[in-house]
């Protein structure tokens, strides 16, 4: 088993907990009603997010999907930008313009996320092509779901990437449902893992709700991609706390499942390894929730303050001049 630094386990609290004040904040604004359009919460997933990043380089890449809040904040987007995207903001990422679904950062390696399902992966395999083209060491990792596993595309993303060894992890988030549809309707084998292997692509399944495992896994992968071994693929089993979007009650799924993963929470099982492990006392942990939970306030504010586009932007910046 590999060995990892107290560097890297406050990194990896830092990075959870980051995700979870995120979250928490853009819930509590939903609340008063200052976000348009939809909204996939990344809450009781936060570990995967903070677990791939932490192995990643700046200078890597990540691919998001419609529940990306969790992923672009760990690989480090600007959250004042993050936040005014969520609210249709001038200021936002895409200046307004995508929304939820759609937070894109190309300076922190976020090639962005999207709103159509397992529509990531193709482009995942793009940036591992380019990455490989130009002679660079950068990996890309591509983050989807269950539900997305079975779409065409998962098959033939996975399939060239490992014929060209393209450096891309595949990062599975088997939250066990896609909507209101539990993997037992959806998948013969239940297992996504399985279907990486029948690509000839190492896979692993890992507990999604530990940070420091789906970190061990990720770091593995990143190694083998910058040798120009190929792809990886790791299935994080996780459970997301809320519905699938902002009004479902996720009354489908059986309560003894829920309390059960509702009871192994992502951001307390991380705090507790890295104080059993002296990588953090209770005052460092404290002090670093308050930084955090500063920041987030201040994105949620910067965000709230900022003015909407004029409706004559709607046309700026969605074609390109063609020489
Ligand atoms: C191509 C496509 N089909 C259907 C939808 C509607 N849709 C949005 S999210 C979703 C479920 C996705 O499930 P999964 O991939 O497991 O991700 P999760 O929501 O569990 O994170 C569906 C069917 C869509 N957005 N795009």
């Amino acid at each position: 088993m590999m060995d990892v630094t107290k560097e890297t386990l406050e990194d990896l609290y830092t990075q959870t907990l980051k995700v979870r004040l995120f979250e928490e904040k853009v819930w509590e604004v939903f609340g008063r009603n200052l976000i348009p359009g939809t909204l996939h919460l990344y809450l009781g997933e936060e570990a995967v997010a903070a677990g791939v990043s932490t192995a990643l380089r700046e200078s890597d890449w990540i691919q998001s999907t419609h529940r990306g809040h969790g992923h672009v904040v760990a690989k480090g987007a600007d959250m004042k930008r993050a936040f005014a995207e969520l609210l249709g903001k001038k200021t936002g990422s895409c200046k307004g313009k995508g929304g939820s679904m759609h937070i894109t950062e190309f300076e922190a390696g976020i090639l962005g996320a999207t709103g159509v399902v397992a529509s990531g992966l193709p482009i995942a395999v793009g940036a591992a092509l380019s990455a490989q083209l130009r002679g660079t060491d950068e990996v890309v990792a591509c983050f989807f779901g269950d539900g997305a596993s079975n779409n065409g595309t998962f098959c033939e993303s996975l399939n060239m990437s490992a014929i060209w060894k393209l450096p891309v992890i595949w990062v599975v988030e088997n939250n066990f449902y896609a909507m209101g549809t539990p993997i037992k309707q959806m998948c013969p084998s239940q297992s996504i893992a399985r279907r990486g292997e029948a690509y000839c692509i190492p896979s692993q399944v890992v507990d999604g709700n530990n940070a420091l495992k789906v970190y061990k896994a990720a770091a593995e992968a990143v190694e083998r991609a910058r040798n120009g071994e190929g792809p990886s693929l790791i299935e994080c089993q996780t459970y997301r706390k809320k519905g699938h979007s902002r009004f479902d009650p996720a009354d489908y799924r059986p309560e003894e499942e829920e309390e059960e993963w509702l009871s192994r929470d992502p951001v307390e099982i991380i705090t507790n390894l890295a104080i059993e492990q002296k990588a953090l006392s209770k005052k460092k942990a404290e002090n670093i929730r308050k930084q955090l939970q500063e920041q987030v306030d201040e994105a949620a504010e910067f965000a709230i303050n900022s003015e909407h586009p004029e409706p004559e932007e709607a046309l700026e910046d969605v074609f390109a001049e063609v020489a």
